[in-house]
Formats: C-alpha cells, structure tokens, sequence
C-alpha cells in the first residue's frame, strides 16, 4: 500500500473511532488543519517538476476530499446522538402529579368542611352568620329561651355548670346554639336573618353522643314569616346540601319549649349496602327541628309577638356530616388521627363553594 493510502486508512479509521465531537474535530485538525498530514502533503506540491505535481495533486486531493466526507458524515452521526442523549436526560413525565406543596398538604376535618358548606349555602340565601361565647349565662341558655324553672334540660346531668359567682348566677357551657340568636335579637332590630354554627356542650357520652359535639341553628325575624318560608328554605337547604335535585320532606308535630308550633322534620331516603341515598326510597331519617319562635321568647328578647314573627330550626351538624361523607363512628371524628384525616378529610384549596361544587 503506498503512503498515501495508509495515510488515508488511518486518517478513516480514527474519524469512526472518534467518539464525539471534539474527538472528530482534534482527528479535522490533525487531517486538513494547516499543520495537517494532509495539508503538509499538499504543500509538497510545490517543489514537484509539472506532470508528478499533477498526479500527486489530483490524488492528495482525492484523499482530502474523502476526509472531508468523512469527517461531515461522522459528525452528523455524532450530532444526532449527542441530541438523541439530551433528550433523553431531559424529558420529563408532564402525565406524572405534581408534589403538593406545604400549603396545600394539610386536610380539612369532615366537621370543618360541613360548615363551609352550611355557610355557603345559606349566605347564598342571604343569611348572615352569628357567633357567640361558649360560655353562657344560664338567662341566655335557658330562661329568655322560655325553658320553665325545673326543665330537665336544666338538670344538672345535661348541662356543664361552672361554679356560682358571687352574685349566685351559673354560668355554664352553652346546651345549644340559640343564645347566639338570643344575643342577635336583644342587639339589633328585625328584620333578622341569621344562622348560628358552632360548638356546643352536654354531659353526654356514649357510642353516638359526645360532651361537646356541633349545631346550627337558624333565625328569621320578620312581619309577615310564617312556616310556608320557613319550609322552602328547609327543602333548598336539603337540596343543596345533600346535592340532589329533589327532596321529600315530612313534617311531624313535636315540642321545644321556645318555639310553637314546633316541628321535626325528616327527609326520605334509601339505604342500602351501608350507603345512603336521598329524593328516593321508603326510609325517613330526622335530620332537624324547628318551629315558630314562641311569643315568649320574642318578648323576652325585647321584640313584639304583635308585630313581628319568626321561625327557627336546629340541627346536629356531626350527625349529618357522618352521613354525607359515609363515617361509621362518631368518636373517631374527635380522636385526631392523621391517618383518619388524610383518608376523610379535605384538600385546603378546595374551598365549597354553590358555584364552584360543595364536595367536589
Ligand atoms: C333540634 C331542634 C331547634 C330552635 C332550635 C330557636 C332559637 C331561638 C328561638 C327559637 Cl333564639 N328557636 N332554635 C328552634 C327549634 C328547634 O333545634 O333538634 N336541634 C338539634
């Protein structure tokens, strides 16, 4: 083989052994840079009498023009490759979750959640909402509420009693929520419409009852309210918090010493297989009372039975949370188990709104 042609084959063999880039462009240099192989061969031309230089010159050129060949296909193939490994390295899995941050890592109690969503929907009616102290008086509590001397539910064996203070009188941890609406009627004046969530206290402990459980109630104060209103904000109450087109509600005579009439109210259902379905079946399940507010009470709380009129209703919220989100035990929803939490629980972000979906 004469030197040219070796000189080609190992100029050949190290651009295929060239494993990138700037491997191919260190063989470029060393080939047709101007202190080449094959650029020093080509200067030779020059000292060549006229027919060698000829012969020389075409075949140098022959193998400078393969080289080049050579190099530009190597180095698409090692182009190609260097961007087939950066893709590669860099892709990302956009179908994959992304991490929620800390803000969003937290979860909402199934108690909290209902009472968004009570809120919700009844500030959507135009309900304002009312709070009050857990501590109470025993005169909001149980007097203006028209509960006569020696009512059982003043027993000592409901009721949470703090020590007399000097004046005699008890003051207690609130049985219900109604002295929230006792202290809305004796500090504004009717028209009133409000709802009143929150904590309340009974010395009760057992598999479906705990001493310190969860109520709303509500208040409409007005000239002309009467129980036709106070139905139709039942039913819308029941639709949209159940989120079911159509409820059946029943009414059924029953007594609560601050309003009358009074009334209990259940709605139809169905259950089967441990679920619960509502606006169909034969099953009725109670979930509130409620009433005209008693005249009494409305003069004690300094407005006249003569001129106004109202309604009201009450219901256990850790009950009906139970039954909307499907938990079987009253007691875990107090025990604070995270596990329980992250399984029942809320994401914070998702906040209930009628526009946006109460529970999805
Ligand atoms: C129930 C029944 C009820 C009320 C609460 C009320 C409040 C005032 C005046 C009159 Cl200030 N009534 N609240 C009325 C009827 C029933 O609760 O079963 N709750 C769990």
């Amino acid at each position: 083989m004469s030197d040219l042609a070796t000189l080609e084959a190992e100029i050949l063999a190290s651009i295929a052994a060239a494993a990138d880039e700037a491997a191919l462009e260190t063989v470029r240099v060393g080939a047709l840079g101007k202190k080449g192989s094959v650029s020093a061969l080509l200067a030779t031309l020059g000292k060549m009498a006229p027919d060698e230089r000829k012969a020389q010159g075409a075949a140098i050129n022959a193998v400078k023009d393969k080289v080049s060949e050579a190099l530009n296909a190597r180095r698409e193939v090692l182009k190609s490759a260097a961007l087939d490994a950066r893709l590669a390295s860099e892709s990302i899995d956009v179908t994959l979750p992304v991490r929620e941050s800390p803000a969003e890592q937290g979860r909402i109690h199934p108690l909290s959640q209902v009472m968004d969503e009570l809120t919700a929907i009844f500030a959507d009616m135009g309900f304002a909402i009312a709070e009050g102290p857990d501590i109470e008086t025993d005169d909001n509590n149980f007097t203006k509420l028209n509960f006569p001397e020696g009512h059982p539910a003043r027993d000592m064996h409901d009721t949470f009693f703090f020590h007399p203070k000097q004046d005699g009188s008890r003051p207690l941890l609130r049985t219900h929520t109604s002295p929230v609406q006792v202290r809305a009627m004796l500090s504004q004046k009717p028209p009133i419409r409000i709802i009143a969530p929150g904590r309340t206290y009974r010395i009760d402990s057992d598999a479906t009852h705990t001493p310190q459980f969860h109520q709303v109630e509500g208040l409409v104060i007005d000239k002309g309210s009467h129980l036709g209103h106070l139905k139709w904000i039942l039913a819308e109450f029941c639709k949209a918090f159940f989120e079911v087109d159509n409820v059946t509600m029943r009414f059924r005579p029953s007594f609560f010493p601050f309003t009358e009439p009074s009334l209990e109210v259940d709605i139809q259902c169905r259950r089967d297989k441990g679920e619960i379905r509502f606006g169909e079946g034969e099953d009725w399940l109670e979930i509130l009372g409620c009433g005209m507010v008693h005249p009494n009470v409305l003069r004690n709380c300094g407005i006249d039975p003569d001129v106004y009129q109202g309604f009201a209703w009450g219901m256990g919220i850790d009950r009906i949370a139970m039954l909307k989100y499907g938990i079987a035990d009253l007691r875990q929803m107090f025990e604070g188990d995270v596990r329980w939490l992250n399984h029942y629980g809320f994401k914070p972000l998702e906040v209930p709104t009628l526009a946006g979906g109460l529970s999805t």
